[in-house]
């Protein structure tokens, strides 16, 4: 399969929390490959990664780093394909550091910036961007949707409250 999205992180620590991303768009059937690739301590690699990524054919890139977190700016830079930010937790009240490194682009170069380790969202996210032009994917959006739908649905918090018995 064709990888249709380029999963880039900033360290092996990251892994753990981006696994979920990998997870989703396995599940929803979109093509997809895993870097590791540090902005700050391999600029040349990441630059002839993401060049050689758009000649394949990648479509959207996911970049999560923590700390100063360049990654997902530096990747916009270089493509005008949709890049999602993905801010991982750190040790600056929970990743707020990172949140604020990804979120706050300077205009002309915008990042699609998802909440602090919210991988499923970064997946979801680009899938539902391929979904525009790719009718399998958005299918396999809308079936993650409704189960998501029918788990909070069948709650048993949510079983009809009974009638009050009548004296
Ligand atoms: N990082 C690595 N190079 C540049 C940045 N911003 C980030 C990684 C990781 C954090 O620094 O994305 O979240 C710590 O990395 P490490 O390798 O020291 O564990």
């Amino acid at each position: 399969m064709p990888s249709l999205v380029a999963v880039i992180v900033g360290s092996r620590s990251d892994l753990e929390v981006v696994q979920k991303a990998a997870d989703i768009l396995q599940k929803l059937g979109v093509g997809h490959e895993l870097r590791v690739i540090s902005a700050h301590r391999a600029p040349d690699l990441l630059d002839s990664y993401v060049t050689d990524a758009v000649k394949r054919g990648v479509k959207v890139f996911i970049c999560a780093a923590g700390l100063a977190a360049h990654l997902p700016g530096v990747v916009a830079s270089k493509t005008t394909l949709p890049v999602i930010g993905l801010p991982m937790p750190g040790q600056l009240a929970g990743g707020l550091d990172a949140l604020l490194s990804i979120v706050q682009m300077p205009k002309g170069v915008p990042v699609a910036t998802v909440g602090v380790g919210q991988a499923e969202n970064a997946a979801l996210l680009a899938a539902q961007m391929l979904g525009l032009s790719d009718a399998s994917i958005a299918r396999a959006v809308e079936g993650h949707r409704a189960e998501a739908r029918s788990q909070v649905e069948r709650d048993p918090t949510n079983e009809p409250t009974p009638e009050p018995a009548r004296t």
